[in-house]
């Protein structure tokens, strides 16, 4: 099997799908795309992603590419059989929350990063940053009263759903959350971070900040 995943360090996109390959025990291999210097917007990739975003999947083996993590996400379920709910119920659960990450959480999240950290200090939006750190911690309330007396985000196994949450709550540079004021969620995290073929995202896939410093 050769699936390439097209990502970088810093995208907790493409984190929930390296994490889902990873988890879920598929062999797969990182393509670096360098994101700070365009690459995502280039002809080249454009060609095969007409959003311009990353994460990618190619699996060469059945010639079929693949963009959005959700999708892709839902593909490695198709391919491993693992992740997912036991029921159809809680597989349409996990769907569920995959999509109010997508909308509610990781939206915000990864933007919210970015005006903070990585455009240079005197263009960074602080009107905007507000307004999204506010709609964050209603994300972060919503995911941690949901966690309350629960192991994981569905059923009685960590899912796609646990992946897609996450996305973005490993990273180290700041954007509005301090685990520690999320019991649930903190716990969780370190629950979720127990688990076999769980990984770092900037272990998990090339480029970090510290390479562009
Ligand atoms: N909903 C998409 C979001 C992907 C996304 O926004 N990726 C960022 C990198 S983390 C990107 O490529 N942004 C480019 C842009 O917004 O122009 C997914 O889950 O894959």
């Amino acid at each position: 099997m050769t699936l390439k995943l097209y990502c970088f360090g810093e995208s907790g996109n493409a984190y929930k799908a390296a994490l889902s390959l990873n988890m879920a025990g598929l062999e797969w291999e990182p393509v670096y795309v360098d994101f700070f210097n365009g690459e995502a917007r280039s002809e080249e990739y454009r060609a095969l992603n007409v959003m311009g975003e990353v994460p990618m999947l190619i699996d060469t083996d059945h010639d079929y590419h693949l963009t959005q993590s959700g999708a892709i996400q839902d593909y490695v379920v198709h391919l491993s059989g693992k992740l997912t709910g036991k029921t159809p119920e809680e597989r349409r659960e996990v769907l569920r929350w995959v999509l109010w990450d997508n909308h509610k959480l990781s939206s915000m999240a990864g933007p919210t990063r970015f005006l903070m950290n990585f455009l240079p200090e005197a263009k960074r939006p602080q009107e905007v940053i507000a307004f999204n750190k506010g709609r964050l911690n209603a994300a972060y309330k919503v995911l941690d009263e949901h966690l309350e007396g629960r192991e994981w985000v569905v059923g009685d196994h960590a899912t796609i759903a646990d992946i897609s949450c996450c996305g973005y709550l490993y990273y180290p540079e700041p954007f509005g959350f301090d685990r520690k004021e999320f019991p649930n969620i903190d716990a969780w995290l370190t629950r979720l971070s127990e688990q076999p073929g769980w990984a770092h995202p900037y272990d998990l896939m090339p480029g970090s900040p510290a390479d562009r410093a």
